[in-house]
């Protein structure tokens, strides 16, 4: 058998591929004809398809290598962790050096007194704990009735059973059985497409006080928590309007119940804090966190819990956990993530470089193409729309420009992802001042050739 290397002609790489790997939300059967980008290596901010060609990676992969790729360090502490101890566990009294140093170093650097961590080896698998953790919870405060868990339309919470129950993305719960019970949605705080002819304020406040009449007709009584990502993110970076999250930490409170913020995304510096929580100014009692970090060097993820709630589940035994949750060399991996983190002061570079960003993508409001652009810290979208006016979208459909757009990002040595007519950015956060020029110019004349695109082929229509 042929060794598969990176020298192997990128047609037979494609072939492969395609003969024996399914690739996740994908139709695998256009990738036999079309096949898929090869990518080979990767520095900074940069990737190297097998052609050689080198592509400025807008998504930090998938929105999670934050200190940006080849970074020697990880490299070296993962292979002095396999030597030393590859692999336990800690499950039935157990426990290791990177799994203990990591929770530590995770209470610390997590808000108020989240100050407990479930390892999982992704954000799927956290959320998955975060169901089975809150109903585990009430029960064993003697309210087993308390099992619902209210989330939003359009959020991504993940792609297992119970992650994409969570999750409000219509096209998941239309495969596989899903959601599971006691999953109720609400609607989503996105004025851009929903809003219609009301201010975004006022907007905001009737989508938070959603959840407070969903709880009034689901009964008090059997509301377990409320979870949502602080900023959408695979939704298409939707920003709730300012009067949002106040009044959502003011139903919370007022019912008492469980407050899940996803920080999958938005945790690790994203926007400009720690955590998206603080940017918010919400209160969680769980976050969920993965992604950024381990930078994506490793796969990793987990649960960070307030005081009350990991007391009320220590009482008892917790049936649940993962072989590789908290796997020491991930663990070391996402350690040495976060020393560069602090080291590098990351967080306070995203803050000291966002408005050199916001900048620049808010004038690109200025295209004939975008009618919204959004940008917290460095996560960012746009809306694209033939009507600015009456934000309409396309007569062709949803996804008639951004697909055409993203195509022409590529062609143009940008990874820059859409969701249906937006288009997204969440560079690592190392990105520089002149990266971002270089980000800007490329996504401008992607812009550009989408709309002459769009023009030639007569779907520049309202829908
Ligand atoms: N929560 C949030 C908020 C996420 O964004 C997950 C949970 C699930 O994490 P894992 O590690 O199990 O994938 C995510 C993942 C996209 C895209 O195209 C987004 C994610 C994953 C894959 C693709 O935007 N987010």
């Amino acid at each position: 058998m042929t060794a598969i290397t990176n020298h192997l002609p990128t047609e037979e790489l494609q072939r492969l591929d395609a003969a024996h790997h399914i690739h996740p939300f994908s139709a695998n059967h256009d990738l036999g004809t079309e096949g898929a980008r090869v990518i080979v290596r990767a520095k900074g901010i940069e990737l190297t398809d097998s052609d050689g060609n080198q592509i400025l990676d807008a998504m930090a992969g998938l929105w999670c290598v934050n200190i940006g790729y080849g970074r020697d360090e990880l490299a070296e502490v993962a292979a002095r962790q396999m030597r030393e101890l590859p692999y336990y566990n800690s499950f039935f009294k157990t426990t290791h050096v990177p799994a203990i140093a990591l929770a530590q170093k995770l209470a610390q650097l997590a808000p108020g007194d989240l100050n407990h961590v479930f390892f999982a080896s992704g954000g799927s698998e956290a959320n998955d704990t975060n169901i089975r953790m809150v109903r585990t919870y009430w029960a064993m405060k003697g309210k087993p009735e308390k099992s619902i868990i209210i989330s939003r339309k359009n959020a991504y919470h993940g792609s297992t059973v119970g992650a994409a129950s969570l999750g409000g993305m219509a096209g998941m719960h239309a495969q596989g059985g899903i959601p599971i019970p006691d999953i109720h949605h609400i609607n989503q705080p996105n004025w851009w497409a929903e809003g219609g002819d009301s201010d975004p304020e006022e907007f905001g406040l009737q989508r938070a006080r959603e959840l407070e009449e969903a709880i009034l007709s689901l009964g008090e009584n059997r509301i377990a928590a409320f979870i949502a990502e602080p900023v959408q993110g695979a939704g298409g970076v939707i920003v709730a309007p300012d009067s949002y999250w106040p009044e959502i930490q003011r139903i919370c409170d007022k019912y008492e119940i469980l407050l899940i913020a996803d920080e999958v995304i938005c945790g690790f510096g994203r926007t400009g804090n720690w955590f998206g929580s603080e940017t918010m100014g919400i209160r969680p009692h769980i976050m969920t966190i993965a992604k950024g970090l381990s930078s994506g060097y490793a796969p990793i993820g987990g649960s960070i819990v307030c005081d009350e709630v990991a007391n009320v589940i220590g009482a008892d035994e917790f049936n649940h956990g993962y072989t590789y949750g908290g796997h020491p060399v991930a663990a070391a991996v996402a350690l040495e993530n976060l020393r560069i983190m602090e080291e590098e002061d990351l967080v306070g570079h995203v803050r000291r470089t966002a408005p050199y960003l916001k900048d620049k993508w808010l004038s690109m409001t200025a295209h004939p193409l975008v009618g919204e652009a959004k940008i917290v810290g460095m996560m960012g979208s746009l809306a694209l729309t033939p009507d600015k006016p009456s934000r309409a979208g396309f007569a062709g459909g949803t996804g008639t420009a951004g697909l055409i757009a993203r195509d022409r990002c590529f062609a143009n040595g940008l990874v820059m992802r859409h969701v249906g007519d937006r288009m997204i950015i969440a560079p690592p956060l190392v990105i520089t001042p002149a990266e971002i020029d270089t980000m800007i110019a490329r996504a401008t004349i992607a812009l550009d050739e989408t709309y002459e695109i769009l023009k030639n082929e007569g779907l520049l229509r309202a829908a």
